[in-house]
């Protein structure tokens, strides 16, 4: 990485702690990705991404804020980054991935709280991520409990915006988060100074369903027999895609998948064709979180699809692009994102119907529930998704864990069971 430390000064950065950073990512992320065998040209785009991680895009923000544009924080998939865009500011994604920010998350929150949230938390108030400190505003949620009463300590810090979203999906619900992402459109309104148009968000909608797409496609790439690509590689351009440049991420990501499609023609494969084949569900993993697709992926599996916010969540169903006034705009941004299937919903058999269904499209062998430690909705779900798997027949295991890789050895260990498993149900139906 070329030298930032002017830039990371002017952002109020803690320096000598974030060389500690600077210093572990590198062989972490080296030891992970770069020892994948027969990776396709175009990863070479998401290496430079993250080898730049905290340099060339703070450079982009920073440059931007410089012409008076505005940066907007989020922690969840259902921040509109159409409203934002069509305010002309940027969206970016925060949540920690990583357990180098949780002892300052553990300094102001419980300690028997969700890594995620300690992380997020950990990562502004020590000054260690330049992507919370070229923020203008963060963006919370009213989704999970740990999540909404952190929103108030992180406030302490910095201006929050906190987006009100329903526990349920009645027609009222659609209708109170369409007044909620109006309250979003006026707060962004004020901050960048912009008004957001029926024109602008029209053309920001269409914008960020290209995004969509090209996930989409990616993700098509991995539905068949022999895979071009990990999964490990899937979800670090799924995780880049909430902080990258949206036009430079598309036009990359759509060069990969012509790479990808190539491959499919010529059967080249990342994995041996026996492999069992894996969907994840459950807690969204925000970069550097690839634990799981790690263990899953070096001890005989691979992974097909992620059932998460870092995953499907992110990309599924997208926004009517053929509406002309704000109204109905609102109204088509609400019912894309009230879509979505989060465990924070009370009911939720959306995702349940999900699962199964991304579980027959990716030709899956066997489902992997993760849940981060002390996430109770999605823990508490498991019970009704373990139920309704078992009756279509579909082999389901539960692994909840943190960021830590102290108990590496002992998922692995559960993880090659469960491939031994899903082999002899192979050959059994045979
Ligand atoms: S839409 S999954 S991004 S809320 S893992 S912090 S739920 S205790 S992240 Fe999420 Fe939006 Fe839902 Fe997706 Fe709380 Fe659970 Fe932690 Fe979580």
């Amino acid at each position: 990485m070329a030298d930032y430390k002017e830039l990371w000064k002017s952002l109020d950065i803690d320096l000598e702690k974030h060389d500690e950073l600077c210093e572990v990512l590198p062989e972490f992320y080296g030891d992970i990705y770069m020892t994948q065998k027969n990776r396709p040209e175009g990863m070479n785009y998401y290496n430079f991404v993250v080898s730049e991680i905290h340099g060339f895009r703070i450079k982009e923000l920073n440059e931007f804020r410089g012409k008076g544009g505005k940066v907007f924080g989020g922690f969840c998939v259902f921040v509109p980054d159409e409203v934002t865009l069509a305010a002309g500011g940027v969206g970016i994604g925060l949540c920690g991935g990583s357990d180098f920010w949780v002892p300052d998350g553990e300094k102001v929150l419980p300690r028997n709280m969700c890594p995620l949230i300690k992380a997020s938390v950990g990562a502004k108030i020590g000054g260690t991520c330049p992507y919370f400190q070229s923020a203008d505003m963060l963006v919370g949620e009213t989704t999970c409990d740990g999540k909404k009463k952190a929103w108030e300590i992180l406030g302490e810090y910095t201006p929050i915006h906190v987006m009100d979203l329903p526990q349920m999906k009645r027609e009222k619900d659609i209708e109170n988060f369409k007044d909620e992402i109006n309250i979003f459109r006026e707060k962004v309104e004020s901050i960048t100074g912009n008004k957001v148009t029926a024109e602008n968000l029209k053309e920001n909608i269409k914008l960020v369903n290209k995004k969509r797409k090209v996930l989409q496609r990616l993700y098509n790439a991995r539905k068949v027999q022999n895979l071009p690509i990990s999964g490990k590689d899937a979800l670090l351009i799924s995780q880049i895609a909430f902080y990258d440049d949206i036009e430079r991420f598309i036009e990359k990501t759509n060069e990969l998948c012509d790479e990808l499609e190539a491959r499919i023609e010529k059967n080249i494969s990342v994995f041996d064709e026996d492999t069992p084949r894996i969907l994840i569900t459950g807690t969204p993993m925000a970069i550097p979180n690839w634990k799981m697709h790690h263990l899953i992926e070096t001890s005989g599996g691979a992974v097909v699809c992620e059932e998460t916010c870092t995953g499907t969540k992110y990309f599924e169903r997208f926004v009517d692009e053929d509406n002309d006034d704000l109204d109905s705009q609102l109204k088509a941004l609400s019912e894309r994102y009230m879509g979505i299937n989060c465990a924070c919903f009370s009911p939720n058999e959306g995702r349940i119907k999900d699962i199964i269904r991304l579980y027959k499209e990716y030709n899956a062998d066997g489902v992997v529930y993760n849940s981060l430690p002390f996430c109770h909705t999605y823990a508490v779900e498991y019970k009704k998704v373990k139920d309704a798997l078992d009756k279509e027949g579909i082999p389901v295991m539960m692994i909840e864990s943190d960021y830590s890789m102290q108990d590496a050895g002992q998922i692995k260990t559960r993880l090659e069971a469960f491939f031994e498993m899903l082999n002899m149900n192979k050959e059994l139906a045979l």
